[in-house]
């Protein structure tokens, strides 16, 4: 694995140790709640993004509110780093009434419009076109804000991806596409659906940049995301950035993923995004043993407040079912 390096766009020590507590948080989330499936307490369906943090971090360090999000099933990191509260997002996930959706989903279909945050829907790809119509929304209202859409490299087959891909790259759109190369769309290894290595090729087509990263590399992903944040901002259009990594646990967590060797999980343990970048602040003496202390305390308090609340938060009113419907 290559030595993770800063380039560009320079990070300062305090926004360094806040990436730092985003990872952490952000793995916490998802470990609790892995745990929460195995006692039968989340109602939920639970799509864990353990072992791909640093492609939220990466890319949602530093967005502006009125930047938009087109998260994934696996994205739930990004919703916290948008600004939807632990407590919240817990709740969803325990389809409280104290949740996004009211209780009404207890996934992550839900979307924020104050937090910039499109809810996504279930089909693979489809939040793609609408992350196009944002772009073109942006560009209508003469503003200079980004939309940032995620997918897996298995939605990268379907047509809906390329139809957002071609009308990005012929109106120059202010979209960054995230492509999160986990390996597998749920069972199916990458070499049974793609006929090359890299989905960044596939951006070329379109008339766009398509650049291929270390995934697992947190300051890889925030560097090439300013980078082609910088771009879209300025109305040079949309970038497809490919970010490498793996995904730890199964599809879901009913998934025990037997498709895959524990040799193959083993190696991508070992490249782990979080050691490796608390080994490299370590190693410029920007994290210390007691400011490790302080971040695992802070987030521990948060997930067992979050877990907490939502446990104890009232179920959704059937009186309120029909509430929020629009005919
Ligand atoms: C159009 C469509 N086809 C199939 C499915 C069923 N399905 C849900 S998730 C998934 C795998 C997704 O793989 P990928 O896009 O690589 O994302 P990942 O889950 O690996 O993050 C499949 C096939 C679906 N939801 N939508």
């Amino acid at each position: 694995m290559p030595p993770i390096k800063r380039t560009k766009f320079k990070l300062g020590h305090d926004q360094l140790l806040e990436m730092f507590y985003w990872l952490k948080l952000i793995r916490a989330f998802d470990e609790r709640l892995s745990n929460l499936v195995k006692q039968g307490k989340v109602r939920s369906g639970v799509y864990t993004g353990i072992g791909q943090e640093a492609i939220i971090v990466g890319t949602c360090y530093g967005l502006r509110k009125e930047d938009w999000i087109c998260p994934l099933h696996r994205d739930l990191g990004s919703f916290l780093m948008k600004g939807v509260s632990a407590r919240e997002m817990m709740s969803q996930m325990f389809a409280k009434a104290t949740g996004l959706s009211k209780g009404r989903d207890s996934a992550l279909h839900s979307g924020v419009s104050e937090l910039g945050i499109f809810g996504n829907t279930s089909m693979l790809g489809a939040n793609l076109p609408v992350a196009a119509g944002v772009g073109l929304t942006f560009r209508m209202e003469k503003t200079d804000n980004v939309v940032i859409a995620y997918f897996g490299e298995g939605a990268s087959n379907v047509g809906d991806f390329h139809e957002a891909l071609n009308i990005a790259g012929v109106q120059r759109l202010p979209i960054i596409f995230i492509c999160e190369n986990n390996q597998y769309a749920y069972s199916v290894p990458l070499e049974k659906t793609m006929a090359i290595d890299d989905v960044a090729d596939r951006a070329e087509s379109y008339g766009f940049d398509g650049v291929s990263i270390n995934g697992n590399d947190v300051l890889a992903v925030y560097q090439a995301t300013q980078g082609a944040l910088a771009r879209a901002r300025k109305g040079e259009g949309p970038t497809l950035i490919e970010c490498k990594t793996y995904r730890w646990h199964g599809h879901s967590e009913h998934d025990k993923a037997f498709y895959r060797t524990k040799e193959e999980l083993a190696m991508w343990k070992s490249r782990d995004p979080i050691p490796t970048f608390a080994a490299y602040l370590k190693g410029l003496h920007e994290l210390s043993d007691e400011q490790l202390g302080e971040i695992e305390g802070r987030v521990k308090a948060t997930i067992d407040d979050a877990v907490d609340f939502a446990m104890n938060a009232p179920d959704p009113d059937p009186a309120d079912a029909a509430t929020d419907l629009y005919a």
